[in-house]
Formats: C-alpha cells, sequence, structure tokens
C-alpha cells in the first residue's frame, strides 16, 4: 500500500477496519488443516504410538503435530491487565462537527471532513477477565482514535474524578481493593475490609467515593454511561497558546442505571451481560454514539478556581467551565476475534498527537510512565506492531528494531540516525513532527502537591446535595451494603464517622444499618452547594425512548393473537428488542390457534434481563401463567426492580395480583405513566387497548 493510499485510509471511517483485512483469515471448508508451519494434518485428534495388538501402547514425543498443538495449548494465556483485566470493546468512528482551531492544532479536532476510525474498550477495575460485568466498580472508557497524525489514545473512565491524587498511591489503591492477600477475597468487589481501611486512611479518596456508591458505579448498558478522559490534558494552537483541557463523552441514549439487587442478580444469571448488550445492538444496527466535547481552561486562568485543576480528585463545575461538544463518536462494528483485538489492544496515556500536549497532572505524569510499561509484560516489547495496536498512517523508525515479537521487516543497511543515506529522517515541526509546548519550569526538587490539593471534602458533598432523593437513599443503601461485608469493626465504625463529614443524615442511616459509630459532633458543617451534571437524571434524553431496551413479552397455551403481535409490532418498530418468552419453546398456541415459537422459556431467562415485561390476555393467564410460579415471580420481581409492565385483559388482575399493592395506582392507556409506578394496564380488543400514548420507561418511583 503505497503511503499515500495508507493517510487516505487514516481519513476515513473504515481506515482500521481495512487495515487489519491485512491480516484477517477467514475460517472455511476448503482450507485444510496445517501446522503452524504449513504442512497438512491428516489426523488432529490421535497422538502417535507404538500400539500392539491390543491396540494400547506408549506415544511417540517425536509427534511433532501432537506437540505443537499443546504446545501452543499451553501458551494460550498472557497476564492479564492488573486492573481494567474484564473488558469488551467495539470499533467505531469519530465526526468532527465543529472545528477546534481556536484552541488546538491537532487535525482530529479541526478537520470536519475526517471520519477518524477507532477502537473503544470498555471494562471494569476490580475483578479478573472472567468475572461478572454489573458488579458495582468504576468503568473503563478506553478509546483508541488511529489518525493521518499517528494514534491518540484517551484512557478515561465513567465516572469523572479518581481515588488518588499521586500516581505513587496506584499500587496501594489497587491492592486494598483487589481481593485480600491471604485468601483472594473478595472477587468483583470493593465490599471488603482493605478497601474501606484505605479510604478510611487517605481522605482524598472521598469525592470519587460517594460517586462509585452512586448509580454510576452500576450502568444499565456500556451504551449509557458517559466517559470522562479524568486526567487533565492541555491543547496547544498554532500561535503556541496552551488552554488546559478535560474530555467527555455524553452518551445519545442517556445515563442509566440498574437497581442494586438487579445487578447483583445479573452477576449469577447472565455474568456477560454487558457485553452481550453492546454486541447485540451494534449487530441489529442500533449503533451506540456519545457527543464528544471539551472543557477548556486558558493556561493563565489555572489559579483562578478554589480547586488546583490539575487535581483529578476535582471536576471543573460545569457553571464555571461549561462543555463546548464539538464532535460525536459511533460504534458501529464488533470484533472479529476477542484475543487479537480486545485483549491485546494496549492503551497509552501518553500516546497523543500534535496539536494535544500534557499538564503537570501528578496522576497523568504518573500514568505515561505506568501504561507503557504495562505492555511491555503483557504483550512484549513489540506491541505496537500487533496489527489492533499499529497505526493506520505510515510509520517507521529505523532506530526501534528486534525483540521478543518483531515481525515487520525493515529492507536497508542503516539502523541508526544520522546516517550517510539521510535515510528515515526526522521530520519538522512545519512537516507535522511532535514537538513539547515549551513550559517554563523551575523549581526544587520535592515529594509534595500543591495546597489547594489538600481540600478534599466540598465537590463530595456538592456531589451529593446534588443527587436527586432516590439517587440518595441508593447512595445510603450502597455504603451500607459495602460495610456490611466489612467485619473488622475499625473499618465500618470509623467509615461512619467520616460519611458525617459529608451529610450526618446518611451517616445516621448508614451507622444504624452496619452498626457503625457517629461522631459526638458534626464534623463539618454542610455548604448546601449543588452543581450541574452530577445527577444522572440529568442526562435523560430529550425525548424517552424505547429504542434498544429489551421486552418481554410472557406468553402460555391460549394467549391473545391479536394483543401479542400488535404490541410486539409497535414495540419493533419503535426500536425495542422484544423477546417473546414462553411457557416452551417447542411452540405455545394462541387461543385461535396460531403457534408462535419462543424466543426462551420462562425459567431460562429472569426479569431481570430485561426492561419491560408486556402480558398479553387470553385464557393464558388462568391456564398457564397464574399456575406458574416462575411466570409470577417473574412480574413481582420485574415490579420490585421498578420495571415498566404492561397488560391487557385477563392479564390485569394477574398483574396487580403479583405486584401485591391493589392501591397502587394503574395507569390506563393514553394516561401519563408518571405517578404509575411504571405499571400500565387496560381492557378493550388489541386495536383500541395498545394505543399507549406517552413512553414506557421505569419509574424510579418506590421500593
Ligand atoms: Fe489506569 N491502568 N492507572 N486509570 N486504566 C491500566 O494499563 C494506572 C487511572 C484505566 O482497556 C493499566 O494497559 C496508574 C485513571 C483504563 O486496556 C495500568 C494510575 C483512569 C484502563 C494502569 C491509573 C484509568 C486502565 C493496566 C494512577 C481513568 C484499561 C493495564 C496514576 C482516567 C485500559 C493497562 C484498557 C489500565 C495504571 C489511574 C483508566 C497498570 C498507575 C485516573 C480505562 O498501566
Amino acid at each position: 500500500m503505497s503511503v499515500q493510499q495508507q493517510i487516505d485510509n487514516a481519513k476515513s471511517g473504515d481506515g482500521k477496519v481495512k487495515d487489519l483485512q491485512k491480516d484477517t483469515y477467514e475460517l472455511n471448508d476448503k482450507q485444510h488443516m496445517t501446522t503452524d508451519y504449513g504442512v497438512k494434518i491428516s489426523d488432529p485428534d490421535h497422538w502417535l504410538r507404538v500400539v500392539n495388538e491390543k491396540q494400547t501402547g506408549p506415544m511417540l514425543l517425536e509427534d511433532q503435530i501432537g506437540r505443537e498443538k499443546i504446545m501452543r495449548f499451553d501458551h494460550e494465556r498472557i497476564p492479564e491487565r492488573v486492573v481494567h483485566a474484564r473488558g469488551t470493546a467495539a470499533f467505531g468512528t469519530f465526526k468532527l462537527f465543529e472545528s477546534a482551531e481556536d484552541v488546538t492544532t491537532a487535525g482530529v479536532l479541526t478537520d470536519t471532513s475526517r471520519e477518524t476510525p477507532l477502537f473503544l474498550r470498555f471494562s471494569t477495575v476490580q475483578g479478573s477477565k472472567g468475572s461478572a460485568d454489573t458488579v458495582r466498580d468504576v468503568r473503563g472508557f478506553a478509546v483508541k482514535m488511529y489518525t493521518p497524525e499517528g494514534n491518540w489514545d484517551i484512557v478515561g473512565n465513567n465516572i469523572p474524578v479518581f481515588f488518588i491524587q499521586d500516581a505513587i498511591k496506584f499500587p496501594d489503591v489497587v491492592h486494598s481493593v483487589k481481593p485480600e492477600p491471604h485468601n483472594e477475597v473478595p472477587q468483583g468487589q470493593s465490599a471488603h475490609n482493605n478497601f474501606w481501611d484505605f479510604v478510611y486512611m487517605h481522605s482524598e479518596t472521598t469525592h470519587m467515593n460517594y460517586w462509585q456508591m452512586s448509580d454510576r458505579a452500576i450502568p444499565r448498558s456500556y451504551r449509557m454511561m458517559q466517559g470522562f478522559g479524568v486526567n487533565t490534558y492541555s491543547l496547544v494552537n498554532k500561535e503556541g497558546k496552551r488552554h488546559l483541557v478535560k474530555f467527555h463523552f455524553t452518551p445519545e441514549l442517556g445515563v442509566h442505571s440498574l437497581v442494586w439487587d438487579e445487578a447483583l442478580k445479573i452477576c449469577g444469571q447472565d455474568p456477560d451481560f454487558h457485553r452481550k448488550d453492546l454486541m447485540e445492538a451494534i449487530e441489529k444496527g442500533h449503533f451506540p454514539r456519545w457527543k464528544f466535547g471539551l472543557q477548556l481552561i486558558p493556561e493563565e486562568k489555572a489559579d483562578d478556581f478554589e480547586f488546583d485543576p490539575l487535581d483529578a480528585t476535582k471536576v471543573w463545575p460545569e457553571e464555571l467551565v461549561p462543555i463546548r461538544y464539538i464532535g460525536q463518536m459511533e460504534l458501529n462494528r464488533n470484533v472479529d476475534e476477542f484475543f487479537p483485538q480486545t485483549e491485546q489492544v494496549a492503551f497509552c496515556t501518553s500516546h497523543i498527537v500534535p496539536g494535544i500536549d500534557f499538564s503537570n497532572d501528578p496522576l497523568l505524569q504518573g500514568r505515561n510512565f505506568s501504561y507503557f510499561d504495562t505492555q511491555i509484560s503483557r504483550l512484549g516489547p513489540n506491541w505496537q506492531e500487533l496489527p489492533i495496536n499499529r497505526p493506520v498512517c505510515p510509520y517507521m523508525n529505523l532506530v526501534n528494531r528486534d525483540g521478543q515479537g518483531k515481525h515487520r521487516i525493515t529492507k536497508g543497511t542503516v539502523n541508526y540516525w544520522p546516517n550517510r543515506f539521510g535515510t528515515n529522517p526526522p521530520a519538522e515541526p512545519a512537516q507535522g513532527g511532535f514537538t513539547s509546548y515549551p513550559e517554563k519550569i523551575q523549581g526544587t526538587k520535592a515529594r509534595l502537591l500543591s495546597e489547594k490539593f489538600k481540600e478534599h471534602y466540598n465537590q463530595a458533598q456538592t456531589f451529593y446535595n446534588s443527587l436527586s432523593q432516590i439517587e440518595k437513599a441508593h447512595v445510603a443503601k450502597a455504603f451500607s451494603f459495602e460495610l456490611d461485608h466489612c467485619d473488622d469493626p475499625i473499618v465500618y465504625k470509623r467509615m461512619t464517622e467520616r460519611i458525617a463529614s459529608i451529610s450526618t443524615e446518611l451517616a445516621e442511616t448508614v451507622a444504624n444499618n452496619v452498626g457503625g459509630d457517629l461522631p459526638s459532633k458534626s464534623p463539618r458543617s454542610n455548604h448546601g452547594k449543588t452543581a450541574k451534571g452530577l445527577s444522572q437524571l440529568e442526562y435523560m434524553p430529550e425525548k424517552a425512548v424505547i429504542d434498544t431496551r429489551r421486552v418481554a413479552i410472557l406468553i402460555a397455551d391460549g394467549f391473545d393473537y391479536d394483543a401479542y403481535t400488535t404490541m410486539k409490532d409497535a414495540l419493533t418498530e419503535r426500536g425495542a428488542f422484544v423477546f417473546t418468552i414462553g411457557a416452551q419453546r417447542k411452540g405455545v398456541t394462541s387461543e385461535s390457534g396460531q403457534t408462535v415459537t419462543p424466543d426462551h422459556f420462562f425459567v431460562g431467562m429472569r426479569s431481570t434481563l430485561f426492561d419491560a415485561t408486556f402480558v398479553p390476555g387470553g385464557k393464558h393467564v388462568a391456564e398457564g401463567l397464574a399456575k406458574s410460579g416462575v411466570a409470577k415471580h417473574w412480574i413481582a420481581e420485574a415490579f420490585s426492580h421498578l420495571k415498566a409492565i404492561a397488560g391487557v385483559n385477563e392479564a390485569v388482575p394477574f398483574i396487580k395480583k403479583q405486584i401485591g399493592l391493589d392501591e397502587v395506582k394503574v395507569a390506563s392507556p393514553g394516561a401519563s405513566v408518571a405517578d404509575s409506578y411504571g405499571v400500565v394496564t387496560g381492557y378493550g380488543d388489541a386495536s383500541s387497548t395498545l394505543k399507549v400514548s406517552g413512553e414506557i420507561g421505569p419509574e424510579s418511583k418506590g421500593l
């Protein structure tokens, strides 16, 4: 491929996909199985042996086919990531709708004609590679953009702040949250003594800890989370002026969470819930999208705030530093093979392109060392040559040679610079060569952070104050769950005292639940401030959408076929993913004789795996559903998880009975569902009853 072709590739959304095609082979039934050195294999199922008349006998070590197969298997695993081990990823594109050329020269942020190909890996932090998706945890949000100027990585999270302020503390925080050293417990949880001991010992964790105890840490879907670069980078424009910058991704579908009981159950019922959700949406063509935005602080204004903009435990309040949305990211293609793509992708915070630069954010500076270093132990020194990691634009470096796993072949006689031929020269800045911002630095060597880093509670309190009542109630339950799992009294007693620094009310609730202590007098008064953009209820889509929501329709023999198909068609038309859950998968017959083959049967699925449930009328209710403990539990459980439930005719008394609240307000079609606990019912025939106006969405009332 010519250099020009490579450059063009990097400017088109599918450039990386085309690039990977060079290394992609499709399995087929024409190509015979071979050894790795190309010899056709005639029998992959039996080791070569010396056999006697009884056809037994020893195996031969000379079997090159058997040995290659076992050797390859023995070495299949590489070390999992020390954090963020469990993840899933997809390809996509980034498009700018507004140039940011006033603040940067980076092509990816100024050229509105480009589509930049990208790869995004979502992850949890604490659990091992095989842990469950829906645990309470921070989610990783790592984006690699393959730009014509080189790869640009934003290695972010779904929470805008971090636990610690100085990178040197990272091994401590990670050790404390990971399974404890003596027994390797717990997996996929922060609910244990060591983590909460660490939290108490480091008041700088307070802000992040409140986000972690909020619903943000149990997202409904990777597609319904914000992404934050967290660290402070800088942008430099053509006049050489520098702005500090934070990166934001805001999902088109809004920000939504599971409820805790549901999240816990899904861990067992479908540990792959989030990865399947992402793959399903992309496969069905419902591509998730995020708006991309910048928060910018001119360099000379960096000292104007009560917090230090380089402190990753602080947000930049949107009232003071508004987000300027300039682009859109879309995920539109699933990976072909997990290991070479999702597992081998390697992100580095230090991978930036001209026009973007670092800042003195002490966490970022440490991360710049750590990511580069960790890839060597995971993947070896040539990890940047792996297909998923290599740039799409032309790249060449005559000095970087050799090492384990090298597979690029470079022709030529010199491997040093400068050389007598002028081979592989560096680029001048005008030719796109990277130059660092010429920051003036003078100082004394010291191990310290600036004064403003010492304030640890104000923003945590603003976050908590800004939550809605229901979100606050969830925070109280989350603290209570976590501290109840700590069995060392010093840990939970101290922590409930600490909570009083943010809210005495919250501290009282938690202390009461877990048997903690309260300080004799309130450690700090509440500053009473709230701020924009912190409660996730602010991130509802403008108009409620049912797009990509999973809806279950429960049926047994004798269901009303008209009601079933009318609802199914209406929901499908509006983008919902509809699944028929039947008493048996072999075929369910309606009152009027039609047979439907359900997608699943009652016992194979759970209400937790769906956002809403519909029950058509018909004699199937009395003869099937009402006799099935699983179907009855389905409705009761869906209601307790605040799911939308709808039913018609015979299904109405059935639903009311299962939710156990006769006095519950049930909205009839056309009425607002706002006061209905999310339950919509009606009587009549399919066409009149099922014209449900208003959007169906889980209500956040009650339980
Ligand atoms: Fe990471 N982090 N981190 N981290 N992190 C890793 O790099 C580290 C931090 C984040 O999908 C590791 O490739 C240090 C903040 C994500 O492959 C490792 C510090 C944020 C991912 C590492 C931090 C993150 C990682 C392990 C403190 C949010 C997964 C494997 C200074 C902005 C990327 C790897 C993927 C992964 C170190 C703090 C996000 C060890 C030293 C803050 C999304 O290098």
